[in-house]
């Protein structure tokens, strides 16, 4: 193909779908972040292993510098970058509507100001203060209110999919919502629930408070609010990637989905248990009475249910595919999937993750077990498996179709990126391991102990195989990230085009008209939901707030590094 028809063929492309090129400019951006939060993560691997490198990185103040541009970079970051890319653009399609190009630009380039900005505060050592930033440690403006201007941006995108489905909803009376743009539009308002304790946080007390408008925060307040939006917004990562697993999976394995109302409950039950369940990372704070710590404990229980129904659904779906593949007997149709295929494999190797990942949290969340593990590696550990596999790996075997699919470029390598996936998928498991048995043995989280004084040295000794294994895991984690990221610019940056046919379609695995009755119809009234949601939070954060707002004790911030 000449160059001129090249630049036809893209011209056309783009012009059908404008909304191709916002995506990969979300997903570039987000993975490009995730890419140096994602080198990072083995000096912390070491750090746990008793190996100092930090050391030799002139361009890193301290330990903490280093865990604040892994965590926000990684959680937060790359995390919400992905998503809007990925929940903007599937419902989209879906739905067969094209969102209002200035505006999911304007969203994109907001973001993009914020990520710099908080980039910067970061990399000059003004706010070693963490992915949580937790008051009286203070960190500068521009981090606070770039991270606010990231927010506000998906905010926009996930305004602009809830308009979409409104006007799908008016040209289509009598149909349910297409499965993914419902999966999508309840993650979207989950979201903007979540995010009511954050906004009041960094408008009312962060920001004022870096600007020196005024002069001391409520640690205790602060740290509720954040924990408002900081728990949902575990689920605002996991539900994107809970979207493929039930809308696109099935179809990539060869099956059907075996229940769409389950699907559907199962969002809707995020919907309403993500945000009333905070006070599950406060158990050891005071000053909050021990009667609310268990409601939202039992909350927490519920929420696991959706995930539960997950599980199920996702399996069976699977197996349909497995035995559509000719696969007999009761797990005979297990090797029978797609396991070629990285796209395929990357994702349930995501899913495996999430067993684990599940398993710990809800011990974590159980109220007599959580003091045990509190505060130690074992929560860093808990989080690899969840938001760092299930999610992350998951966006990345979506990026393995979805690349090609919107740039009309091969991927890089099928087999790179099935190496990439096992790699990241077994290094995290065996990172994991090492992080919850050193917890186990009380070593704390977020803390340098590759550099103890020496009075201290051998405080852990006891942990000297949990240790070692996790160093291990570091050592696995960089490879993979290398051939990930080889596999995702070489895709990004090739040369080469795919014709019309070898270009990958959107595995959307339901193209079946869904018409809106009984128990779907009363699903799809989401408005009611949403209050209902609502309701839900004012009475499990309402009382506590309210007492905590009227008993403010305020005190200025520190610059511990
Ligand atoms: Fe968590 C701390 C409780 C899920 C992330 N969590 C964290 C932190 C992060 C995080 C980042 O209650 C640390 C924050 C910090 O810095 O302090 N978490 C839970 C519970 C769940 C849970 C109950 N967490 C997540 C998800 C995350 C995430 C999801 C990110 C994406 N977590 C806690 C608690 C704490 C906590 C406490 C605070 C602890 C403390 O003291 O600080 C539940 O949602 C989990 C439910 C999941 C399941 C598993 C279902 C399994 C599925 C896979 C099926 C497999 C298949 C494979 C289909 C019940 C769906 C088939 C295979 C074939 C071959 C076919
Ligand atoms: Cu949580």
């Amino acid at each position: 193909m000449t160059t001129g028809s090249i630049a036809v063929t893209q011209a056309v492309v783009t012009e059908a779908h404008p909304e191709k090129r916002v995506t990969v400019a979300f997903l570039a951006t987000g993975f490009s972040a995730l890419l140096i939060g994602a080198l990072l993560g083995p000096l912390q691997a070491f750090n746990y292993a008793g190996v100092d490198l930090y050391q030799y990185l002139p361009f890193l103040a301290s330990y903490y510098q280093g865990l604040t541009l892994h965590g926000v970079l990684n959680a937060l970051v790359f995390t919400t970058f992905a998503i809007c890319g990925l929940l903007l653009y599937l419902p989209a399609r879906e739905l067969k509507l094209t969102p209002s190009m200035p505006w999911v630009w304007g969203a994109y380039w907001l973001m993009l100001v914020g990520l710099v900005m908080a980039g910067v505060a970061i990399v000059s050592n003004s706010s070693s203060i963490m992915y949580t930033f937790y008051p009286p440690l203070m960190g500068h403006w521009a981090f606070y209110i770039g991270l606010t201007l990231v927010v506000v941006g998906s905010l926009m995108v996930g305004g602009e999919v809830i308009r979409l489905r409104q006007k799908w909803k008016r040209e289509h009376p009598g149909e349910a919502t297409p499965i993914v743009a419902y999966m999508s539009v309840v993650t979207w308002w989950m979201w903007m629930i979540a995010v009511i304790g954050l906004v009041i946080s960094m408008v009312f007390f962060l920001i004022p408070w870096s600007l020196g408008l005024i002069d001391a925060v409520d640690p205790q307040l602060a740290r509720t609010l954040f924990w408002f939006t900081g728990h949902p917004i575990v689920y605002f990562w996991l539900l994107p990637a809970y979207v493929s697993w039930y809308g696109l999976m099935p179809r990539q394995a060869g099956g059907e989905l075996v229940s769409d109302g389950l699907a559907r409950l199962a969002f809707l039950m995020f919907l309403l248990f993500s945000t009333p369940v905070g006070f599950h990372h406060q158990f050891t704070d005071p000053g909050i009475p021990a009667a609310w710590k268990l409601i939202h404990s039992l909350m927490t229980m519920m929420v696991g249910i959706p995930s539960l129904l997950t599980a199920f659904t996702v399996t069976a779906s699977l197996e349909t595919g497995g035995r559509a593949r000719g696969g007999r007997g009761v797990f005979g149709w297990i090797p029978k999937l797609p396991w070629h295929r990285a796209a395929f494999t990357a994702q349930v190797l995501g899913m495996i993750s999430f067993i684990f990942g599940g398993a710990g949290g809800m011990i974590n969340a159980s109220f007599n077990l959580n003091p045990v593990i509190h505060n130690t590696t074992w929560i860093p550990g808990h989080f690899h498996v969840t938001v760092g596999t299930a999610t992350t790996l998951t966006f990345m075997g979506i990026t393995f179709w979805l690349l090609p699919h919107l740039t009309r470029k091969p991927l890089f390598s099928n087999r790179l990126a099935l190496w990439a996936s096992w790699l990241w998928f077994v290094g995290m498991m065996v990172f994991a391991l090492g992080m919850h048995w050193q917890g186990l043995l009380s070593v704390p989280r977020r803390a340098h102990i590759a550099n103890l004084s020496a009075e201290l040295q051998g405080l852990y000794s006891e942990a000297a195989v949990p240790a070692f294994i996790t160093g291990v895991s570091g050592a696995i984690l960089f490879v993979g990230v290398i051939l990930y990221f080889t596999v995702f610019f070489g895709t990004l940056f090739a040369r080469a085009r795919l014709t019309e046919s070898e270009t990958p379609d959107i595995p959307f695995t339901q193209d079946v008209r869904i018409h809106n009755q009984g128990v779907t119809k009363v699903l799809d009234r989401l408005n009611i939901w949403v209050i209902l949601a609502l309701v839900l939070v004012l009475f499990a954060y309402g009382p506590v707030l309210v007492d905590m707002f009227l008993n403010q004790m305020p005190i200025p911030g520190l610059k511990l590094w």
